[in-house]
This record gives C-alpha cells, structure tokens and sequence, in this order.
C-alpha cells in the first residue's frame, strides 16, 4: 500500500519499531564508528545551491535517459542485497514499485530473488544485475548467463566489496541471513557461502574474488556483451582507470559508508571524479541521499543519475510495491520542488546549476 512520507528520513524509525532487530541492524547499519556513513549525508550541507529567478520556470521536468534507456527521474534504485528481509516478496515487489515509478532496478548477487524471478515481476522495465565477482569463475559465468537470458539491460561490477566492512550492529546482534539466496542456490557447486541461508556476513563474503582488477571489466563484458557499470569509484584516479579498461558507466559510491570507514563523503569526491571523466562515460551517484536537494546538488556536481539504496527499502517494509513507489513519488516532489526553486526546467538546466561553498 502506498504510504505517507513527510521525509525520508523519518522512514528509519517507523522500521525500526516493525523489523526484527537483527534485520534491521543489517540494513540500517554502517561500518566501525560509522563516520564516512554520517559524512555521506552532511557533506550535501558542504555546497549551496545559487538559485536563478525570473527563468520563466512553470513547472519542472524529471525525465532523462541512460544510454538509450528513458526514465521519468534521475533517482534510480541502489542494488540492495537480502531484500527479503524487509518484505516477504522481497526483490520482485521492489521491481514492480521501481518500475511503476519509471526507473531502474538492479538485482543483487545476493538477493532473495531469482533474476528470473525479478525480471518477471516487472517485464517492461529495465533491470540491471549487480555481480559481486565470485572465486569461482564457473559461478561468475553460470551467474551472468542467468542475467543476460532474464533480460538485464547492464551489469554492475562491485568493485568495492572484496570484503565486508566491520559492521559492530552485525557483531552484536550474531547476524545471520534468515533466507536461502536462490541465484547462490542455483548452482550446483557449492560455494563458501553455500545458499546464504544461516550465514554471517564474513561468510558471505568469504566467497568474493579477492584482487579484482582492470582485466575484469573486459571479462564481464566479453561474457556478457552488455554495457558495465563500475561501482564503488571513490577516486578520479580509479575512474580514469575503469574507464581505460573499458567501463561504459562510472558509479560513484562508498557502499552507502558499509564498507571503509574514515573515508571521504561520497558526494565530497563526486566533483573531482566527474571532471576526469569528462562525459566519456555517465556517471551514477550514491552514498547518503535523503533528500530531493541531495540529488539536485549531485546532478549539479557531474552526476548523470542518482541511486537510493535504504529509503527503498524501507519503504518496501512499509508498503511493499507501493511503499517503493511511495518513496520515488515523495523524492521526486522534493526535486521538483527544488528544480522550480531553483530556477531550473529541465535535469539538463541543473547540470548547468552552479553550486557554492
Ligand atoms: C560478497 C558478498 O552489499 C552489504 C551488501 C553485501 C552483500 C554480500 C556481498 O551488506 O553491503
């Protein structure tokens, strides 16, 4: 059902008070003492926006496009592992609320969902497939035909999860996933983490490749023929680096401050990052949205699109399908809001916004 927002980040509390404790731990949580994860969402209050008035401004205008991909916002769904534990259709209803809202949804290596599964949920919509690269390289290529045959439009390569990040709510609470994880199941060898069901998050992790380098950007897309999105790209170094190696997308992220803590902000790197690229490449942002204004301010520092990881889902807790689609509706009116303020029509017009210090 869909549900009321007065502001995202009001979301977090109405879940704690409904999800098992361990869950919610997992899903809230960041690593260490949290810093780079309270960084990510203070360091928009870093750059102000410069208003323009007299634009002529009626009404302001979401719709972009990734490659040839139309969308009706520039706020796409951040790949999210293990949505099952925040609603009993997991992935499939977060499909169905991101495609009704007109945007992107990507299915996690580690989702409670077959891709199959999600792809059938919503079959016009574009999905992505995240791949947590496996040691198994049989895993890796039984795991990429899967998506590519349900129809994945581009492969996101996490770059930044050889291993877990010292999550202390996980530690405390003896997390474990509660639910097998079907495209792990899948395959008949047996990896460290098995089906996922009853593991820790050090389990999980113990099956990821470590030592990812360049080289295999060209291997998912040799297996794949589809356009690959680096993500975790936190330095302009880096993204010179993917792109040299043949990235089609750079994905600007911290994990969501799940992974490296003491790092910098994401958006705090986004500027940098956007001037190397230079266009060659769309660059997708994450880290820390909570606000219509956070994303404005991204597009504004070089971002192509922007990505929310748990205000999703969070409001697939609340209200499943609706409850996502909930929370695209309420970013979007944020942004409008912000757009029109700001004296801008098009996403266009707020690349062009000038932001300062
Ligand atoms: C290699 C195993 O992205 C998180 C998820 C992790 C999913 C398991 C990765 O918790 O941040």
């Amino acid at each position: 059902h869909p549900i009321d927002i007065v502001n995202i980040a009001s979301l977090e509390g109405r879940v704690k008070e409904r999800m098992e404790a361990g869950a919610f731990g997992y899903i809230r949580g960041g690593s260490e003492d949290e810093w780079t994860m309270k960084e990510n969402t203070a360091s928009f209050m870093n750059k102000k926006i410069m208003p323009r008035i007299l634009q002529g401004i009626d009404h302001a205008d979401l719709s972009t496009k990734l490659w040839d991909i139309e969308l009706q916002t520039p706020i796409i769904e951040a790949p999210s592992a293990a949505q099952g534990l925040a609603h009993e259709k997991g992935e499939a209803d977060t499909a169905k609320g991101v495609a009704a809202a007109g945007s992107i949804f990507s299915i996690s290596t580690y989702a409670n969902t077959t891709v199959e599964d999600a792809a059938a949920a919503a079959p016009d919509a574009p999905q992505f497939f995240q791949l947590y690269m496996s040691k198994d390289d049989g895993f890796n290529e039984f795991i990429l035909d899967k998506a590519v045959k349900a129809g994945a439009k581009a492969i996101i390569l996490t770059a930044d999860s050889t291993l877990g990040g010292y999550r202390e709510e996980d530690v405390i609470n003896q997390f474990q996933f509660p639910l097998p994880m079907p495209n792990l199941a899948a395959y008949s060898a047996q990896s460290a983490s098995g089906n996922g069901e009853g593991k820790g998050i050090a389990e999980i992790y113990a099956a990821a490749k470590q030592g990812l380098v360049p080289e295999d950007i060209k291997k998912i897309k040799d297996l794949t023929h589809l356009p690959v999105l680096v993500k975790g790209i936190q330095s302009p170094e880096d993204a010179d680096l993917a792109i040299k190696a043949g990235a089609d997308g750079i994905w600007v992220s911290n994990h969501g401050g799940r992974q490296l803590d003491g790092g910098p902000a994401s958006f705090d790197v986004l500027p940098a990052i956007a001037e190397v690229v230079d266009k060659r490449v769309p660059i997708v942002f994450d880290s820390g949205v909570r606000r219509g204004e956070h994303v404005f301010k991204a597009l504004a520092s070089g971002a192509d699109l922007v990505a929310i990881g748990r205000p999703v889902i969070y409001g697939l807790n609340l209200g499943g399908a609706e409850g996502v689609k909930s929370v695209f509706d309420h970013f979007n009116k944020e942004l409008s809001i912000t757009m029109q303020l700001a004296g801008t029509k098009t996403i266009a017009d707020v690349k062009k916004t000038k932001l300062i210090d």
